[in-house]
């Protein structure tokens, strides 16, 4: 996780408007700031810093519930703006396929379609299966589509039991190249003992990193030349 107090003042400014809900100068600063070149990642990055200082004051009490589906929202307009330029910007000759997925019971999906963004900008081909599903349809498409990874996204407490039900059911399935597929959790509350608890291969909490897990993953099932 990286250290915001030691960010320069202009990444730290997006943060404190997203955090404080300050829905068009977080769309001119994100213009600016790619009028002046920056990183669209760095952009998602201090979005996302942003988004979990909105959590944490949801926590407080001192947002209501519309201040996370403000919060969402204004995140979908920069994502908007930056997905068109991570298109072009980051490009792959993956040709590895992902299962992806919200587990049952969650219905964040921000984080989970920029990851599928960025997966697809690098070659990968993704199934998104979309939020809230249930383990037998995770199941029932890694059967038909044998993907090479399956990637489980999911935000909430209460979503570890569904990642650790799904995983079960595939672990467990008879078709032992599903039961063998390797599966990745991505989210933001995830650690190395949730992971644990879940039976995932890995865990993270950013997508650049999701994006690199997947490509040596791949690697290693690569038979090599
Ligand atoms: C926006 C938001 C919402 C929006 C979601 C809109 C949407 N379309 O997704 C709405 C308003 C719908 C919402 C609803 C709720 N929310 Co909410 N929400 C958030 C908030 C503020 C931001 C989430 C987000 O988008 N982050 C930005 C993205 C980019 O980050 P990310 O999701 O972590 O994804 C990144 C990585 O994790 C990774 N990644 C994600 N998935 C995957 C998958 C794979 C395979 C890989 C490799 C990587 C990967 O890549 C992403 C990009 O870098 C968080 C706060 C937080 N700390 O995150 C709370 C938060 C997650 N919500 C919370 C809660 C409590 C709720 C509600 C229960 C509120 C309520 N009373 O109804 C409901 C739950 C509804 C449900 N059943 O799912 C809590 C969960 C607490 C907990 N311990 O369970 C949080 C943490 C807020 C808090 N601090 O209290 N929420």
């Amino acid at each position: 996780m990286p250290v915001f107090s030691n960010l320069p003042e202009y990444r730290t400014d997006l943060i404190h408007k997203i955090t404080d809900l300050r829905e068009q100068e977080v769309l001119a600063l994100v213009h600016t700031r790619l009028a002046a070149n920056d990183d669209p990642l760095n952009i998602v990055e201090d979005c996302q810093e942003g988004l979990r200082q909105v959590g944490e004051r949801y926590e407080r009490r001192e947002y209501y519930l519309s201040g996370l589906i403000m919060a969402g929202e204004i995140f979908r307009e920069v994502m908007e703006l930056l997905s068109p330029i991570i298109e072009i910007k980051f490009t792959g000759q993956e040709t590895g396929t992902i299962l992806l997925g919200t587990v049952a019971g969650d219905i964040h999906d921000i984080g989970k379609n920029n990851l599928s963004l960025l997966l697809t900008s690098y070659g990968f081909t993704v199934y998104d299966l979309g939020v809230d599903v249930p383990p037998q349809e995770f199941l029932n498409k890694a059967i038909h589509l044998k993907p090479d990874l399956i990637g489980l996204s999911g935000l909430i407490t209460s979503s570890f039991d569904s990642m650790r039900e799904t995983v079960r059911l595939l672990r467990e399935s008879d078709n032992p190249q599903v039961a063998a597929t390797p599966i990745i959790l991505g989210g933001n509350q995830l650690n190395e003992q949730v992971c644990q608890y879940i039976g995932g291969d890995a865990w993270v909490t950013d997508a650049m990193t999701g994006v690199r897990l997947c490509q040596s993953l791949l690697a290693d099932r690569k038979p090599s030349a």
